[in-house]
């Protein structure tokens, strides 16, 4: 959340998930990683998003990721 996207910011997002960090509501825009669904809700497929994307997997080159096979 800070520019560039690491491991970091999904460990970070795994904490604002369990409610352990908070974010501003710029981080949590930021932090909308799959928007398939077409909404603004931040979950667990955001965080599987961003790690797929920091390991550079087929489909994840770009975020935020918006699945075709929804
Ligand atoms: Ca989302």
């Amino acid at each position: 959340m800070d520019g560039k996207v690491d491991l970091v910011d999904a460990v970070l997002l795994n904490k604002f998930l369990a409610g352990t960090v908070t974010f501003t509501d710029q981080q949590v825009t930021n932090a909308n990683c799959d928007q398939t669904d077409g909404t603004d809700t931040v979950g667990e497929e955001d965080t599987t998003a961003l790690i797929r994307f920091v390991l550079n997997m087929e489909g994840y080159q770009t975020l935020p990721h918006i699945s075709e096979n929804a």
